[in-house]
């Protein structure tokens, strides 16, 4: 265990909201419905009930992801919360539920824990939990979008060490590798000089489990996916008709990632926010890539974002990795 310094009996707890109102999902929903190749960010899939569904999806027996780095987590939270060190600032991209986190703060005990997330009522749940376990602990709750560049908020008579960006889930697999390289540079940056990364990356494994895990049998990763759908009607004013859209999921080896669609069953008209937009049967709406690496590919993507790989801690089966980085 990371040796802390005196902690305060009880911690602060505070909310930020840094999300326009509404923020950019009209605006985003008709930009890529306008595309030549229709595609919405996966970021929008996490409503309150695609939050609920997520965590289903993390249930799933087909969905080896969540256990395996929780498994990974409560094996190795020690040896982590040693490289990340004492009077660490832990930010956290896309807590959503926070089991992953509570097994590191059980271990590292952070006088500084900031969840940031899109869904800013799974963040007030997730420090609820926290608080209510870690009575000491200091949170600041960021509701944000961590895709763009972000000022945290300061947190003033803590004293802080170093900055640990804590990303589990493998949520970097939602990105391109290119991608992953960008968003990684903007993790650095707040990091800072000597900041850590610790993050969860999927590996690369046969076709037929990946395929499974994102088009299981009881239809939970469909629903998700619907979900979408479903969010903009009520949201913007849509009219799709879910029963007439399939998901459509499947690794693409060549790629090396996971494409999920949502595929049109007909030629059909529907309307967002006052336009109109054509499908024509079997044309697919992109809404994911998950993508996945090797240990050594992943540490390139990286080290070309200015980190340097120290540790790697892998399950037994070498389904999912968890990675240690320096901020170069
Ligand atoms: C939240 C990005 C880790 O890509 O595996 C699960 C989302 N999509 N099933 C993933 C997801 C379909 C998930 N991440």
């Amino acid at each position: 265990m990371a040796q802390p310094q005196q902690r305060p009996a009880v911690g602060v707890v505070r909310f930020y909201n840094f999300l326009a109102e509404g923020h950019s999902f009209l605006e985003d929903v008709l930009a890529g419905l306008a595309l030549p190749r229709k595609a919405l960010p996966p970021k929008y899939f996490y409503d309150a009930a695609g939050c609920e569904l997520f965590d289903r999806i993390c249930a799933l027996p087909e969905y080896y992801p969540t256990r395996t780095e929780l498994a990974l987590m409560r094996e190795h939270a020690g040896a982590m919360a040693q490289f990340l060190g004492a009077d660490c600032q832990l930010i956290e991209l896309g807590s959503g539920s926070s089991a992953k986190t509570f097994i590191l703060i059980e271990q590292l005990q952070p006088p500084l824990y900031v969840p940031i997330d899109i869904a800013g009522e799974a963040i007030k749940a997730a420090a609820a939990v926290l608080a209510e376990a870690f009575p000491w602990l200091n949170i600041n709750g960021v509701c944000a979008d961590y895709t763009r560049p972000l000022t945290l908020p300061e947190f003033v008579g803590v004293p802080i060490r170093r900055k640990a960006v804590y990303f589990p889930g493998s949520t970097i697999g939602n990105f391109t590798p290119q991608e992953a390289i960008e968003f990684l540079k903007l993790a650095r940056r707040m990091a800072g000089p000597g900041g850590a990364l610790l993050i969860g990356v999927d590996l690369k494994k046969d076709k037929q489990t990946l395929d499974a895990a994102y088009d299981d049998a009881a239809g939970v990763t469909a629903a998700f996916n619907l979900n979408l759908l479903r969010r903009i009607n009520r949201e913007l004013g849509g009219d799709f008709q879910l029963g007439r859209f399939r998901h459509k999921a499947f690794y693409d080896e060549a790629k090396g990632w996971i494409e999920m669609h949502l595929e049109s069953r007909a030629a059909q008209l529907v309307h967002v926010g006052g336009e109109r937009f054509r499908f024509a049967a079997g044309e697919t709406i992109h809404t994911e890539i998950s993508c996945k690496y090797s240990v050594e590919e992943f540490q390139a993507v990286a080290q070309r974002a200015g980190f340097t790989p120290e540790h790697t801690w892998i399950d037994a089966a070498k389904l999912f990795s968890v990675h240690g980085m320096v901020a170069t």
